[in-house]
């Protein structure tokens, strides 16, 4: 199986946890010219949105994490990762839900803000601001979800937990996370020790080097950020309408395909 994927997208990190909670075997690469909206061959081919994660499995081609779980999940279903109780399994599926559009929408404007610099000085802190409660929000919402189970999957790591890691973990990282000893941080601390998410997190930690240089990328044509549906609307609602104008007008966003 080869999977196209970048070591800091969120989505890809849920599929290869989730390969690793499987034992399946995978190898991986990163698309050419991901981040401009011109990569080309296979990967192209499977993915038209020009995404990762996007599996290839000899004829077989999935784009989109949620939809690669699924197959996985109906490829290899030991061990199950979806909860069994029919309710446990809408739940898993709600607060995957919520964690792929609306959390992640908070930590992608984050990056938008520190590495790529659409903000600085006094409209970054208050963008800051609002993202930091938002995330509180959310995170309250999913301390309910947890309730007092050790695991958002029910008794034990599955789905849910694959779920929301991607996500919780960046806000940790951010300084967005909750305190020492809540139950949300004491749920980040137990899912860090699981070997797939251990390695998946190094993966992804051994990458932010390739932000260092975000801004220059964007100034220089190299990339074209991708303003999609939660994304773009985050943007609208936190503060940065303007940073969606100035990036149009400078060429260096762009919106997702079919563009017509
Ligand atoms: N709904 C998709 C979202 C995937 C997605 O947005 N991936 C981003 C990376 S985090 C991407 O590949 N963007 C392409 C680009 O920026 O050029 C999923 O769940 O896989």
């Amino acid at each position: 199986m080869l999977l196209y994927e970048h070591p800091l997208s969120p989505y890809a990190q849920k599929v290869k946890i989730a390969l690793r909670e499987k034992g399946v075997a995978f190898d991986v690469e990163t698309p050419q010219a991901i981040g401009s909206g011109n990569s080309a061959g296979l990967f192209a081919a499977a993915s038209p949105r020009r995404e990762v994660p996007t599996l290839i499995d000899g004829d077989t081609h999935v784009f989109d994490s949620t939809i690669i779980l699924e197959y996985i999940e109906d490829k290899f279903p030991s061990p199950p990762l979806l909860p069994r109780d029919p309710a446990d399994r809408a739940n898993a599926r709600m607060i995957e839900e919520i964690c792929d559009t609306l959390y992640e929408a908070i930590n992608w404007g984050l990056t938008e803000i520190r590495w790529f610099k659409r903000a600085e000085g006094e409209q970054a802190e208050k963008m800051r601001a609002t993202a930091a409660r938002q995330t509180a929000e959310l995170q309250n919402w999913l301390t309910q979800k947890l309730g007092p189970r050790s695991w958002f999957n029910g008794d034990t790591f599955g789905w849910a937990d694959i779920a929301a890691a991607p996500y919780v973990n960046r806000s940790f990282i951010n300084g967005m996370g909750t305190a020492g000893g809540s139950p949300l941080a004491l749920w980040h601390e137990r899912l860090c020790q699981r070997p797939s998410v251990a390695a998946t997190f190094a993966e992804s930690q051994a990458a932010t080097n390739v932000l260092a240089n975000a801004a220059e990328r964007v100034a220089s044509g190299a990339m074209r950020r991708e303003y999609r549906d939660h994304r773009l609307e985050w943007m609208m609602k936190s503060g940065g309408a303007q940073i969606v104008l100035d990036g149009l007008a400078n060429n260096n966003i762009r919106f997702t395909w079919p563009l017509g």
